[in-house]
């Protein structure tokens, strides 16, 4: 496995190229050029002077995450041809300076969806956290309100302008369906793989955080069936998925190792992380570390070593830990202990099987 590291670009976080450049094990940078409005071009000039600063640390920048899907896409309105058609040189010049992924995900509206991005753990620590009867209830326009307020970052899906549009934009998607969306779904994917195909640049869809419809928009992403159905809309190993374990494990019907297996070579792209999941449904995000959640991160590791996975990988949101301030969920330190983790299993599942060899 390749591993990656999340980088917001320069004055966009609070981690350096040098900080991650001194974790073990890291190869790269999973970044995006996060000040471009969803739906324009990137501009080349700006993927080259990220390509610029990844090269004076020597780390790749070959994973982009996210070239953003706009709404009209996901809508299926007329204006969508022209967002495709930029979404189309968009991954024309990124394949121009060596990327080998793209990943993007399909859910309406928002991003990862949480109630609370501190929540005190009991070891001192804060974490993202959701709550499941809260989310039933609250009002979603008071929800972001309140935290698009309070948030020196943006958080992803929640830029200003779009929320500024919050009341339309629920309106339109009172017109899609579940059925619907898959169908806008495939109308995307059926103008923007056979490019990926002829780039060399494969495209990995990230499920749905969390893996349910909230606020009663539709979401597919979401299981080993609807992951399937994904990859079947159009059958090429540029189709992929990126295979969040923390976005998927949040439904513990999920059994993410036997998606490994299945998908095994649709999976340009993994997101390793844990959290922890109560009886209610609330989940709460933890270390990567396999006895401190509900995802078992050792297994999902074994699984990826038997299949022989070549592919990239990152740690996820980690904990807020040693009173780090940084983007919620993004900081460093919980983080680079997650790689460090990870590596820790696969380094051993090597050499457990060299010795067999040996033996
Ligand atoms: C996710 C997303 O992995 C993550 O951090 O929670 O924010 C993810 O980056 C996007 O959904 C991918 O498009
Ligand atoms: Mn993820």
């Amino acid at each position: 496995m390749r591993m990656g590291f999340r980088w917001f670009g320069e004055g966009n976080d609070t981690i350096s190229l040098q900080d991650i450049k001194q974790i073990p094990g890291t190869e790269g940078i999973v970044w995006a050029l996060h000040d471009i409005p969803v739906g324009e071009e990137w501009p080349m000039e700006k993927i080259l002077e990220v390509k610029e600063q990844a090269d004076s640390f020597n780390l790749n920048i070959d994973v982009v995450e996210s070239v953003n899907i706009h709404e009209d896409i996901k809508l299926g309105l007329p204006t969508r041809d022209t967002y495709i058609q930029n979404y189309i040189t968009t991954i024309e010049r990124l394949a121009a300076v060596g990327v080998k992924v793209i990943c993007y995900n399909f859910m309406p509206i928002f991003d990862w969806f949480r109630v609370d991005l501190y929540k005190p753990l009991s070891d001192g620590s804060t974490a993202l956290f959701y709550e499941h009867a809260k989310v039933k209830d609250i009002d979603p326009f008071e929800l972001v309100n309140q935290n698009a307020n309070n948030l020196e970052y943006k958080m992803p899906g929640w830029e200003p302008e779009r929320l500024k549009d919050l009341s339309n934009l629920f309106e339109a998607y009172k017109n899609v369906s579940e059925e619907k969306l898959w169908n806008n779904l495939a109308y995307f994917l059926e103008s923007v793989i056979p490019v990926a195909e002829k780039h060399d640049i494969k495209m990995a869809i990230h499920p749905d955080d969390p893996p349910w419809s909230i606020f009663g928009l539709p979401r597919i992403i979401t299981n080993k069936e609807n992951i399937r159905k994904h990859l079947n809309l159009v059958d090429s190993p540029y189709n992929g998925v990126t295979l969040c374990s923390g976005s998927l494990g949040a439904n513990p019907s999920n059994n993410i190792p036997e998606m490994i297996k299945e998908f095994a070579d649709r999976i340009p792209f993994a997101h390793i992380r844990n959290i922890k999941v109560f009886e209610n449904g609330d989940f709460v995000e933890t270390s990567h570390r396999t006895c401190d959640g509900s995802v078992d991160i050792t297994e999902i590791v074994k699984a990826y070593h038997e299949v022989g996975f070549t592919g990239y990988v990152r740690p996820d949101h980690g904990r807020h830990i040693w009173g780090e301030k940084c983007r919620p969920g993004y900081g460093l330190y919980d983080r680079a202990l997650g790689i460090m983790y990870l590596w820790g299993i696969w380094d051993t599942l090597e050499r457990m099987k060299e010795s067999r060899y040996s033996n």
